[in-house]
């Protein structure tokens, strides 16, 4: 009776076993068989009410029965590892004989090129590129540049003051004092880099700006020294000659102060949008430095002088390449930057 029941379970099993279809189908095999509440298992525990010369046949019989479907499970097993094994080589195969993507080539922002041609005139023309610290002391941004402490410049709402006393530099000022001290005159230097006002930000105005400021001091340095210089600078900037004209301007860090303004490359004199039909552009603020400034960083204006420029690199960029909205410049979108 037992023998039957332990050969009709092996032989319903084993063909349950070679129809599965799933590891589910056959891990529910293994458990009604062999598990612990199984067949196999039960008529293990039923042997012991045989009498002894059957149990002997019956335990045999159990023993191979179990040893068969534990045999057909395992292989049914490894087919099933084998196809999943051989789905995934057949998705996941990389053909590695094709060439490689290589990595993507980028190229400068224009404020940077920009900067860099000016940086190659200028040390053609014998002037050092000096760069300096991003946080300034107040002596270095202000005071040493003969701004006052009343001036409108210092206010929270043009600086971004920094805990301790400290600011973020509002011009590259700073560097050519630093250069002063340092260097001492005669010398001629310049200072790119960038600046920051706490401005509210829209088309036209960024709280991050580039600036390229220029200073020569030397001997008997007159405003036909400037003049010569600045009409180079921008010859080289327009990659033309351009007609300028100097109007007086205000700054404490030179006197006299000039507005330099060149005749609108856009419309030559008769006026237009760009020049808001005035015929000329306001570009260059420059002058002759100040004796205060000179003495304060420990040149003596009875024996020196020179002159100072300041040129706004992120407005000569906006005027080179037609760009409408400074906001754009640092706006970290690819598909613009792409387009020079
Ligand atoms: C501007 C400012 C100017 C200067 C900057 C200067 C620096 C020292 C001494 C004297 Cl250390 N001058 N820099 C001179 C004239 C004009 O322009 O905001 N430009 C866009």
């Amino acid at each position: 009776m037992l023998e039957e029941s332990i050969q009709e379970l092996e032989s319903r099993s084993l063909a349950r076993i070679a129809s599965a279809a799933t590891a589910e189908e056959l891990e529910a095999v293994r458990v009604d068989a062999l598990g612990r509440k199984g067949a196999l298992t039960q008529f293990s525990k039923d042997m012991g009410k045989l009498a002894p010369e059957d149990r002997k046949r019956a335990g045999m019989l159990l023993n191979g029965a179990k040893q068969r479907l534990e045999a057909a499970l395992e292989g049914k097993k490894s087919e099933f590892d084998a196809a999943a094994l051989a789905a995934r080589l057949d998705t996941e195969w990389v053909d590695l004989t094709l060439p490689a993507p290589g990595p993507r080539r980028g190229h400068l922002h224009p404020i940077t090129r920009i900067q860099r041609e000016l940086e190659q005139l200028f040390v053609s023309l014998g002037f050092a590129v000096l760069d300096g610290p991003e946080v300034e002391t107040e002596y270095h941004n202000f005071d040493a540049l003969n701004i006052p402490p009343d001036h409108p410049a210092r206010d929270m709402q043009d600086t971004f003051w920094l805990e301790g006393g400290n600011l973020l530099r509002t011009h590259t000022s700073p560097v050519q004092v630093r250069g002063m001290e340092r260097l001492g005159p005669p010398l001629r230097m310049i200072a790119p880099g960038r600046v920051f006002r706490n401005e509210s930000v829209d088309a036209s105005h960024e709280h991050t700006f580039y600036q390229l400021e220029g200073m020569m001091i030397d001997r008997d340095v007159s405003v036909a020294h400037l003049l010569y210089f600045m009409k180079t600078l921008l010859t080289a900037i327009f990659k033309r000659e351009v007609t300028v004209r100097l109007r007086p301007g205000y700054f404490p860090f030179v006197e006299p102060g000039f507005e330099l303004d060149i005749q609108c490359l856009i419309c030559g004199g008769p006026g237009c949008a760009v020049c808001k039909q005035s015929g000329w552009v306001e570009l260059l603020p420059c002058g002759l430095v100040n004796p205060n400034v000179l003495r304060m960083s420990g040149i003596d204006p009875e024996k020196w002088g020179g002159f100072a420029f300041g040129l706004g690199l992120t407005r000569l960029v906006m005027m080179r390449y037609g760009i409408d909205d400074i906001r754009q410049l640092q706006g970290g979108d690819i598909r613009f930057l792409e387009q020079f």
